[in-house]
This record gives structure tokens, C-alpha cells and sequence, in this order.
């Protein structure tokens, strides 16, 4: 099924504009800046929708100054908000918290705006952002650290939990608004101010998130300053990571820009946090349920247009299962409804842009050079109504072997087949990719899932059964191994990553016995 666009790029434009206002944009001063600035050939950046492809209006870019300004800021908030105590800077999210559940739909309308997102996917990415306040304003009692013995008599050992200073959030434009939270939800109970880059594709919902951060910020008498936005390109954000007084960059989009960062960040031994690209594949064993995989491949592989960094690439199935399984998935593929994401009954929305595309069909080509064949997908819809959009149905792609095509992260919906008979082989195959974000297995057997687990299983930060790959709760902590970056986000224990751990030998008796029988006259 096409879904016919049902809305104009001058629909979205004022759609866009109601949203932001809602959430206390002042709307008129942000376009007429934005127009002014275009008019006097300064930077800009242009707000635009992939559901037309085209322009919604243009916004002033950051300068240099403004970035050093911003980190100015934050390290002027930082002072006092160090030594606010945790449970009262929990207020201030608990607060975030209450007017991102007030603003849903607003935010939800930006991200389908901005990023072409389904309403239901949209609403369940500003769900994330709740939900990781709600884990934070919880952490906000409990950044604990540990007690340990002393080997000295009347001495004991401890360590404490302090916040690090102003961390930099260089975000993507497919989880917009969720990434941005997870990070800034605990960095600001840990103690630290955070400024935001964000793509350069999404800066409509950012502005939202930073009106809403900073108004609950007012309303529980944070100091100014813990929130400050940089919009701009790949210049912008390397002025920020390189900025020496921000002691932490977390930064989610592609490995390239990664590996910048990360050699950047290190040079001056600052920290990163990175969470880049996934290749991320699950195997279907003989004993699958395949009712419920078939659901939660094409959730995982076709979702989201196949634009998360936990969509489903690579399927590893069973030899005995795999004609089954592929006739069904290409059943479901032919008939995804593709198109307008605001149409009743949409599933898969546009790429968001067309480079996204031209990636896709290059793709393609290789995978068939390489002796693949395309099953299902890879045309383009909507070609006429949507000219400057690109609408693709998502494909599956048998392959004979896995090629180097299919070892890159293709950021589209494509998902390559491939078949095994000894799960040993299909882990070794599974985990011969440079990324290491998500993976699943489906199966019916103990052994094989417990072996996928293993630590001779699968290699990457997040192994699941029978259940796709992405669509992470907040509770776990998120990220993963090699090419992905190493860092963890939102639960578990990743709120360390954004505080300094002091050791404290604290000594109560009247004695200096020292350390490992050191005798000093
Ligand atoms: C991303 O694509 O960068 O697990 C994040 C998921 C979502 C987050 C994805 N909760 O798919």
C-alpha cells in the first residue's frame, strides 16, 4: 500500500510553528531573526520536513563566539549547581519530566515534522524522554558510592560520587529528542550543565526540549545557564569538543564523525561517550517461534524506515526454516503501507533526505553485483507527489555470502538474508562485522539462547531474545562494542559517565600506620 501525502509543506510550516509556540518558543523573534539572518547572507540553518522534502524557514546558526559564550554559561551554572544537593536537582527534572508529558504531542508533532516519524513512533520517543526522567529524578537519591575496608586499623576507605562539569550532547537526527534526554536527564542530577548540538536536520524539536528544560529549570530555581543550544554544522560542533572546560562529549550519529570526536576529545584528555553506528543482526534458530519473529523482524528491519542505529540489517536463519521465513517477510513487505506518516494506518515514513536514498539504491546495486537478489522493496513511491522527498518501500535481499555491502551500515531499510546450519558459524558470521550495537536470536531452545548470551556469543552491548533489536527500554544501559563507540546511555549505571569519582582514606584514630607496612622512621 502508497499512502497519498495528505498535508503541504505550508500545513507542516504553521503545524511546526503551533508546536514550538505551545511549548513556549517565542515563534515570531525566531523566524524574524532566522529571515533576517538569511537576508544578510549570514549562516543559517534551515528547518525542513522530510514529508515534502522541502524548506520550512531558516534559523540563525551559532558563531563561534556563541559556542564559546554557551560553554561560558554552562561553566558559570556549573558553579552553583555542583553543590545543589542531588535529591533537589531531581526536582528540576521531576519538573522536566511533568511538562514533557504536558507537551507530548507537541514534541511528537516536531519529530514527525522534522524527522518523518509515524505519531505513534513519535509519541513513543517522547515516552523515552519521560521515562528516562523518571529513572533520573529516582538516581537523584541514590548516586551512590561504595565502602570499602581499610587494611589500616581506625581507617576507612570510600569513594564519592562528584559532578564533572559542562558536558557537550552532539545528537542525530533519528531519536532527536530521546538522546538528548537520556544524556541530559542524568547529567543534570549528577551535577553538570549540558550544551547541545544537535543535527542539523532536527533543530526545530531541540529548541522545543531546550523552552521546556529551561522553564522547568525556572519553576524550581535552578541557576541559568544549564541548558544552552548551539545550532550549526560539523564546524559548530567541533568548536564545542574541542572546548577544553567541557570535560565530557557524548556524541550519537555516524562513525566518522565519531572517530573525529573521539581523537579530538582525547588530545586533550577530555572523555567521550559515543554511541555510533550498529549492523545489528538476529539469527532465527529451527525451533522460532515464527509467527513472533516475522513480527518483531519487520518491526525491527522496517520500522522507523529502517533510520534507527538498532534496525535489524542482517538476518542469520536456519537452512530448515529459511524459504518459510523469507516467503513470509515478503508477503509483509509487499504490503507495508509506505508514505505520508500522518496517514491513518501508516508504517513506514520517508528517508530523511535524499542522500539517504541515493545510499539505499548504491547499496542495492553492490549487493546484486555481489550476487544478491532483491526479494522484496527498493522502489521509490510517491516520486510525483512528493518530488524533493524520498519515500522507499524497504527491501530484503537474499545474499549468498556476507560481502562487504553487507558489513556496512547502510542507513535505510534494507535487510540482507543469509542462511546457516551450525549456530556456531552463524555467531562467528554474526559477529564478523566492524559495529557492535544490538542482536537477537530467535529461538525456542535454552541452549542455543543461553549460548548467544555467552561470552562466546553474540559481541555486541545489547543481546536479546525473541525480541528484535531495537526499541530498547531505558531501564538497561544502551550502547555498544567496537565501531559503535563503547559508551552506555540512560539505565543501569551510566550515570557514572557523568561524575568524577573521588577515593576517600579517611583515618579516625590517633595512630599514622601507613600502607603496606611502609616504615618511615
Ligand atoms: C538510536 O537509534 O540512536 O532502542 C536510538 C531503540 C530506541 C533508541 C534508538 N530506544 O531502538
Amino acid at each position: 500500500a502508497v499512502l497519498r501525502l495528505t498535508t503541504t509543506t505550508a500545513e507542516l510550516r504553521e503545524r511546526a510553528l503551533a508546536a514550538l509556540a505551545a511549548c513556549g518558543v517565542d515563534t515570531a523573534a525566531l523566524t524574524a531573526e532566522g529571515e533576517r539572518a538569511a537576508a544578510g547572507g549570514e549562516r543559517v540553518v534551515t528547518a525542513r520536513t522530510p514529508l515534502t522534502g522541502e524548506d520550512l524557514f531558516p534559523l540563525v546558526a551559532s558563531t563561534p563566539d556563541h559556542v564559546d559564550e554557551a560553554v561560558a554559561q554552562a561553566v558559570s551554572a556549573f558553579t552553583t549547581w555542583r553543590t545543589t544537593p542531588a535529591p533537589v536537582r531531581g526536582f528540576l527534572v521531576k519538573r522536566l519530566g511533568a511538562l514533557l508529558v504536558e507537551h507530548l504531542e507537541h514534541l511528537a508533532a516536531l519529530v514527525t515534522v522534522e524527522v518523518g516519524k509515524t505519531p505513534s513512533e513519535a509519541r513513543g520517543e517522547v515516552q523515552e524522554m519521560v521515562d528516562v526522567c523518571d529513572l533520573a529524578v529516582g538516581l537523584s537519591r541514590q548516586l551512590t558510592g561504595r565502602t570499602m575496608p581499610s587494611e589500616r586499623p581506625g581507617h576507612r576507605l570510600q569513594e564519592t560520587w562528584h559532578p564533572l562539569g559542562p558536558v557537550a550532547v552532539v545528537s542525530a537526527f533519528n531519536f532527536p529528542v530521546a538522546v538528548w534526554s537520556w544524556n541530559s536527564a542524568l547529567a543534570v542530577v549528577c551535577g553538570d550543565p549540558v550544551v547541545w548540538k544537535p543535527s542539523e536536520l532536527t533543530p526545530l524539536t531541540a529548541l522545543a526540549c531546550t523552552a521546556l528544560a529551561e522553564r522547568a529549570a525556572r519553576e524550581s530555581g535552578a541557576p541559568e545557564g544549564l541548558f544552552p543550544l548551539v545550532l550549526g554544522d560539523a564546524e559548530v560542533g567541533r568548536r564545542l569538543v574541542d572546548d577544553p572546560r567541557v570535560p565530557l562529549v557524548s556524541a550519537t550519529g555516524s562513525v566518522p564523525m565519531g572517530r573525529d570526536v573521539a581523537a579530538r576529545v582525547a588530545g586533550r584528555f577530555g572523555r567521550t561517550l559515543l554511541e555510533l553506528g550498529g549492523n545489528n543482526a538476529a539469527v532465527v534458530a529451527p525451533t522460532a517461534d515464527l509467527d513472533l519473529a516475522v513480527r518483531g523482524i519487520v518491526f525491527a528491519a522496517a520500522g522507523t524506515a529502517g533510520q534507527r542505529c538498532t534496525t535489524l540489517r542482517r538476518l542469520l536463519v536456519h537452512t530448515s526454516v529459511a524459504d518459510e521465513l523469507t516467503r513470509r517477510l515478503v508477503e509483509v513487505y509487499r504490503r507495508l503501507p509506505v508514505g505520508d506518516p500522518t496517514a491513518p494506518g501508516a508504517l513506514v515514513g520517508p528517508l530523511v533526505a535524499p542522500r539517504a536514498a541515493e545510499a539505499m539504491e548504491a547499496a542495492l546495486a553492490q549487493a546484486v553485483a555481489d550476487g544478491g537478489e532483491v526479494l522484496v522493496g527498493g522502489e521509490r513511491v510517491l516520486a510525483d507527489d512528493a518530488p524533493a522527498a524520498r519515500y522507499v518501500r524497504p527491501a530484503i535481499v537474499r545474499m549468498p555470502a556476507q560481502t562487504d555491502v553487507v558489513r556496512t551500515e547502510t542507513f535505510a531499510p534494507v535487510l540482507y538474508v543469509m542462511t546457516y546450519d551450525d549456530l556456531a558459524d552463524a555467531v562467528a558470521v554474526h559477529n564478523d562485522v566492524p559495529q557492535g550495537l544490538s542482536s537477537a536470536i530467535f529461538t525456542g531452545d535454552v541452549r542455543e539462547a543461553e549460548f548467544f548470551m555467552a561470552a562466546d556469543g553474540s559481541d555486541c552491548g545489547i543481546v536479546n531474545v525473541n525480541i528484535g533489536t531495537s526499541g530498547a527500554e531505558i531501564g538497561g544501559a544502551f550502547g555498544g562494542e567496537k565501531e559503535t563507540g563503547g559508551g552506555r546511555e540512560s539505565g543501569s549505571d551510566s550515570w557514572r559517565a557523568y561524575m568524577r569519582r573521588a577515593t576517600n582514606t579517611v583515618n579516625a584514630s590517633h595512630e599514622l600506620p601507613l600502607a603496606q607496612g611502609v616504615d618511615f622512621g
